[in-house]
């Protein structure tokens, strides 16, 4: 078994939970902010069989598109709004980790 940590921006998360729904594929989603640019963004936790990986992470792989932000450099090094060139950003579209799990139960 393995457990897929899959970070997808807001706008393609419900997209993809109803795909996990109709596929059959058990996630939780949990609410999170991305460290760089402190927007939000959905991070879904996939605990599935090994035969089941790939077909996951191509179900993750189609529901989520990358987008162009924009964001001013002195938020992040300062956290204030001095005024600068803001730079453009290419997000996602998924950042996904597979990781061995070593036991499942459900109780
Ligand atoms: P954020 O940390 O808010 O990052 C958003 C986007 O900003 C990133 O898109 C990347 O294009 C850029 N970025 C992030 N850190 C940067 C840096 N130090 N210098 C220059 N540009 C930087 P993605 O790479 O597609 O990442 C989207 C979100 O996925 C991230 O949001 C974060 O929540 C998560 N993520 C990405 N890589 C991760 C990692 N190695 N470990 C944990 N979470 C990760």
């Amino acid at each position: 078994m393995k457990l897929i940590i899959a970070i997808v921006q807001r706008e393609d998360a419900s997209r993809l939970q109803h795909a996990f729904i109709r596929e059959n594929i058990r996630a939780t989603k949990l609410a999170t902010t991305g460290g760089f640019l402190s927007q939000g963004n959905t991070t879904f936790i996939v605990g599935i069989d090994n035969e089941h990986v790939q077909e996951v992470l191509r179900l993750i792989k189609t529901e989520s598109k990358s987008r162009e932000e924009y964001m001013n450099p002195n938020m992040v090094m300062t956290g204030f709004d001095i005024s600068s060139q803001p730079i453009k950003i290419t997000v996602g579209g998924a950042t996904c980790f597979v990781l061995p799990v070593e036991e499942f139960k459900q109780f």
